[in-house]
């Protein structure tokens, strides 16, 4: 058995989170659009019938397919038993996930407040004025949120010594965000040592250790939803 992964080729993006739990969960899946290219992946989202995704990252399973990162989560999660151990800890995961898609879409707002079709050279002085909200307010109430959750577990996951599939959002939450503001991260995140803990033990886990030493992980780029430029951080 293996998943077709649909998603952009050349940036991280989305993508990443589905990319993640698959490899820690050492599952195979085809990359179809860093295969085929971008045109493919146009072509097989135009093909699609009924329900289609609105736009990627989605997985095929032979006749599913499934679109919305969370979603797409909770189902791989709950298939390949990385999901909690109970109803209570599945559908405390799928919450927890859905904050991570609200703060991702925020961290993308920073680099993007007024038009996401819009060049950042368009919006920049709006978007100095997002990101200091972002650092200074919204970052530090999610990371409270998180470590919070965290804090209610034996560790360093967050349902304890299993990982799930919000433990590998939340280490690709961390790189994204110390990729693209390091001195507000630097300055950060000693505060949060559940939630670095918890990044760090995903880096350990075997699957996501392989992934990273075959160096199949895209570098994190001003294309994506993480971009480092300067201006918009402080510490
Ligand atoms: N809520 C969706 C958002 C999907 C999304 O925005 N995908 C981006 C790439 S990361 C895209 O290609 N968007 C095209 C569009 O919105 O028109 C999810 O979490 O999967």
């Amino acid at each position: 058995m293996s998943y077709d992964l649909w998603y952009w080729p050349s940036i991280q993006g989305r993508g990443e989170f589905v990319r993640l739990a698959l490899e820690a969960a050492e599952i195979a899946y085809t990359d179809r659009a860093r295969e085929d290219g971008a045109e493919a992946l146009l072509d097989d989202m135009d093909a699609r019938t009924g329900i289609k995704p609105y736009a990627p990252p989605y997985l095929v399973d032979g006749d599913l397919c499934i679109a919305q990162t969370a979603h797409i989560l909770s189902w791989l999660g709950a298939k390949h038993g990385f999901c909690g151990a109970d109803e209570r800890e599945t559908l405390g995961l799928i919450q927890l996930q859905l904050v991570v898609t609200d703060i991702v879409a925020e961290a993308h707002d920073t680099h993007h407040p007024v038009a996401t079709g819009d060049y950042y050279d368009e919006q920049k002085d709006e978007a100095k004025r997002a990101a200091k909200g972002f650092r200074d307010e919204r970052m530090p109430k999610y990371f409270d949120h998180f470590e919070s959750a965290l804090s209610a577990s034996t560790g360093p996951f967050v349902t304890g010594a299993s990982w799930s599939h919000v433990d590998t959002s939340l280490f690709q939450l961390v790189r994204g965000l110390q990729y693209a503001f390091p001195r507000r991260m630097a300055a950060l995140l000693p505060d949060y040592p559940k939630l670095a803990a918890c990044a760090d033990a995903v880096e350990a886990l075997p699957g996501i250790r392989a992934y990273l030493d075959r160096d199949r992980r895209i570098a994190f780029n001003e294309d994506g939803i993480f971009r480092h430029y300067p201006e918009l951080d402080e510490a």
